[in-house]
Parts: C-alpha cells; structure tokens; sequence
C-alpha cells in the first residue's frame, strides 16, 4: 500500500478487530462497523430516552415532597437525570445521530425507553423505592458499561455510575427513616416494595436465551455481562440490604443456595415485560404524551436559543469584525 492509498474494507474491519480483542476504545472518528454503529444508537438513544422520561415518576413528587429538605435532594435527583440524558444524547450525537431525529423517534414511540418508567408513584415511599431498586438496578447495569469498547459511552457513564450510587443511597436513606416511623409508613415502604420488586428485575431485559441482541453486543463488547448474570448481581445485592431495612421482598422462591454461593429467584413475568416493552404498561400514554407536550412547549425556546446563536456567530464572523481586525 502506497502512503496515499486509502487502506482497505478488510485492513479497517482488522483493525476495529484487533482494538476490540485488545480492550481498547473505539472512538467517533474511528472505523467502525456499520452493525456497531447502529446497535450503539439503539442502546445510547434508548438510554438517554430512559434517563429523560425517569424524570417524571419522581418529578410527580417534588411539590409534595414532605419538607424543604426532602423537595430539594428530590429536586436535584430528578436534575441529575437529565443531566446523563444530555450526557448520552452527546454521546449518541459523536455517532452521526441526530438529536432532533432522536426526540422525534422518542416522542412517536419508535424508540423504546426502560420499562420501569411505565409504572404509577402513589405515594411518597416510591420515591424511596426507585432511588434504592432502579438506581440499583441501574448501578449493576452501568457499572460495566464504564468498559463499554466506544469511548464516549464508556466515559458518560463513570459519571453517570458515581451520580447514580448516591442516587441509591438518597433512596435507602429515605426508607430507613420512614421504617423509622409510624406503623403506617412502614405499611407505606413493604407496599412500595412489593409493587417494585419485579417491575425492577424486569429492567435487566427478557432472559439470556431469549435476548436477540445479547451475543453480538458482547462481542463487540459494548454489553459486558448478559441479562441474567446482571439481574442475579442485583438480587444478591439486594437481599442483604432488604433484611437490614426490614422489609421482605414478595418471592417465595428466593432463598439462598449454599452450593452457587447466590440467591436463587422466581422468574420475572417476562410476558408482562414484553407488554410494557410495547407500550401497553400502565403509564406508558401518559408518559409519551407528557414528554411530546413539554416539546411542543419548549419550541419557543429552541427558536430564541437558535437566533440568539445566529446573532452570535453572524457578531463574531461577519463585516465589522472583518474590518475592525483590518
Ligand atoms: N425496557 O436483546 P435485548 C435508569 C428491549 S436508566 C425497555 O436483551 P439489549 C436511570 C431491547 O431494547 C435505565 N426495552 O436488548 C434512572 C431490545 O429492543 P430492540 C435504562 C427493553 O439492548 C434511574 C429488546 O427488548 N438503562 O434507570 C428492556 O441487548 C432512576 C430485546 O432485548 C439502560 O438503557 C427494558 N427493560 O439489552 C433514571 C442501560 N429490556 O432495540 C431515572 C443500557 C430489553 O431490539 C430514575 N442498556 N428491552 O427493539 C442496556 O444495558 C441494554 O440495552 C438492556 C437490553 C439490558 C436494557
């Protein structure tokens, strides 16, 4: 190959080859697959559309938030949602994706997000419950994506984690100091829990053997450990944690197993899963709908922040810096 010669199909599919098989990081100006591009989009954008709608569960709860101290740790839990949003739509931005297109495929439902936001917050201890479960479930989700093989997912991400295990403790915090308290809160948390439980195993995705994307995004080593391996890390954690705060967890079938040295579980109702998944959960309307109005109301704001950049750049480039650099 002559120094001006472009190099090949082959010599680029070798080299994204030989940096995955080292551990290195893919990054946006690299060759990459056209299949690893697509399957990062999906994910990132179905990430980011997560973090974006997990912002109203909870919001629902900030006016009604029991005192000052609690509305503003919620206050600033919700703000750190949406600061991962914007973290992985830049992310899925280095990819060539589009973020008004990403919106668009959020906002018509033809982009997925996690399913665990498709559930009702009745009371105050789910706010407790989500910090605890699905930012925990979250960290055992995330934590190995902090190696994920591109580069600017793997680097959002160890942000994200560190946010996301205070996140947790805020939650677990809550809950101890309702468990605390009256007879009634206690009832408050074990019902929170109980409605929790499994809509929280179910965010780890269908079982391995049912898991279409699972083989090659770990391959590409964009996941690093399958469905299953992560939702049994989630209930090993959890189990220990549940006993000390005194709630028990609604399976008759978890039980520890001396001989895996894990918990063994029930089995998530995966056809409920798939139900959420395609949009037939309890809140998935409102969700969307909620999420296209709030767009639909920024648009003003879009259009001022798109001028006043106009006018920056046309103040900055135009005739009379010309001339007063002349
Ligand atoms: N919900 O073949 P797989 C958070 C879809 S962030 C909805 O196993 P994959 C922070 C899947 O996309 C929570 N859809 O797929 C927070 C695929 O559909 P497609 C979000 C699901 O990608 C806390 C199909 O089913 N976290 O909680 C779900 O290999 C508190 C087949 O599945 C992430 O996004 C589901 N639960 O594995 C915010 C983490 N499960 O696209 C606010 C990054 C599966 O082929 C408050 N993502 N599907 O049509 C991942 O790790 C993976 O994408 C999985 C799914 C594990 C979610």
């Amino acid at each position: 190959m002559t120094e001006t010669e472009a190099p090949g199909a082959d010599a680029l599919q070798e080299y994204f080859d030989a940096t995955i098989a080292r551990d290195q990081r893919v990054e946006p100006r690299d060759w990459m697959p056209e299949g690893y591009r697509k399957t990062l989009i999906r994910q990132i954008a179905q990430h980011a559309h997560s973090e974006i709608i997990g912002m109203q569960p909870e919001g629902d709860w900030i006016t009604r938030a029991p005192s000052l101290r609690r509305k503003s740790i919620l206050f600033a839990k919700v703000q750190d949602e949406a600061g991962h949003g914007l973290y992985l739509y830049s992310a899925a931005e280095t990819l060539g994706a589009d973020r008004d297109d990403l919106t668009e495929r959020l906002i018509t439902g033809r982009q997925k997000y996690s399913s665990i936001f498709n559930y009702p917050t009745p009371t105050f201890a789910d706010v407790g419950v989500i910090g605890w479960f699905v930012d925990g479930a979250a960290i055992c989700n995330q934590v190995p994506l902090c190696r994920s093989s591109y580069g600017p997912y793997a680097r959002a991400m160890v942000r994200v984690c560190k946010e996301e295990s205070f996140h947790q403790r805020q939650g677990y915090e809550l809950l101890m100091t309702m468990m605390s308290g009256t007879e009634g809160q206690r009832a408050m948390v074990q019902d929170a829990v109980d409605r929790w439980w499994w809509p929280s195993l179910m965010m780890f995705g269908p079982p391995d053997d049912n898991s279409p994307n699972s083989e090659r995004s770990m391959a590409w080593k964009i996941k690093r450990h399958s469905n299953d391996e992560l939702r049994q890390r989630f209930v090993d954690m959890t189990v220990p944690q549940a006993e000390h705060l005194g709630v028990t967890l609604p399976d008759p079938e978890l039980r520890w197993n001396e001989e895996r040295g894990r918990y063994d579980f029930g089995t998530p109702d995966y056809a409920e899963l798939m139900r959420v998944i395609s949009g037939d959960g309890p809140c998935n309307a409102e969700r969307v709908t909620r999420r296209r109005t709030a767009h639909e109301d920024g648009a003003w704001v879009r259009e001022a922040a798109a001028a006043h950049a106009a006018k920056h750049t046309a103040r900055h480039t135009g005739p009379d810096r010309t001339e007063a650099a002349a």
